[in-house]
């Protein structure tokens, strides 16, 4: 799974490391988009991959669609046969109960769950104060935080993102990286796969 708030780079950076994704061990790639943000994925795009791409009508898939995620990840698993599923959930939603969403799955079994959390390095100073709680239940449920946008930021910035995910008591992995520049994103990709 990989979240974030709105327009913090999820679909950019899935966009950027789906090749290095399938070349690692992935043949057949699933992403399951809940919501079609600032950045498109683009059907045809994704074909010459090799790749499916589900839409799911708008609304939070930690809430209101939990049911929802299940019978879309049922169906591709049992349609498609995946080796990898790619998640996206809007930027509001709480990583933490999609996971808890996916323990009530009961179709083909799904192995290894991974939750990659992305921040915005240019607003992560702003979000930080604005919406501290939610921010933290976001960072709490990753398995890596990836510090996106490094390109726009300088390296004292980059360190204070570290400090205070630091302070929140978190040991999680931290990447900083760019999806546009393509900063990073191998460690990225060993750190989104594990
Ligand atoms: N400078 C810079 N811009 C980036 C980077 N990654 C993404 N962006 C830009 O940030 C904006 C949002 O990117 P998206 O990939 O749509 O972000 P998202 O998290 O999928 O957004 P939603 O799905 O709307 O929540 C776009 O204008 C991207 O071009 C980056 O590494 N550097
Ligand atoms: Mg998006």
């Amino acid at each position: 799974m990989i979240s974030g708030f709105l327009g913090s780079g999820k679909t950019t950076m899935v966009l950027s490391t789906i090749e290095r994704i399938i070349q690692k061990k992935h043949k057949k790639v699933v992403i399951i988009v809940n919501d079609f943000g600032q950045v498109g994925i683009d059907g045809k795009v994704m074909e010459k991959f090799g790749l499916k791409v589900t839409e799911m009508p708008s609304g939070c898939i930690c809430c209101t669609l939990g049911t929802d995620l299940l019978t879309t990840l049922r169906d591709v698993a049992e349609g498609f046969k995946p080796d990898l599923v790619i998640i996206e959930p809007t930027g509001v939603a709480d990583p933490e109960a999609i996971h808890e969403t996916l323990k009530l799955y009961n179709g083909p079994p799904i192995g290894t769950v991974r939750i990659a959390i992305i921040v915005d390095a240019v607003r992560y100073p702003v979000i930080a104060k604005a919406l501290a709680r939610p921010l933290k239940n976001q960072l709490k449920a990753a398995d890596v935080i990836i510090i996106n946008k490094l390109d726009e930021v300088d390296e004292l910035a980059v360190k204070s993102i570290e400090q205070s995910i630091r302070e929140l008591g978190l040991q999680t992995k931290i990447i900083p990286a760019s999806a546009t520049l393509g900063t990073n994103l191998d460690q990225v990709v060993d750190a989104m796969l594990g």
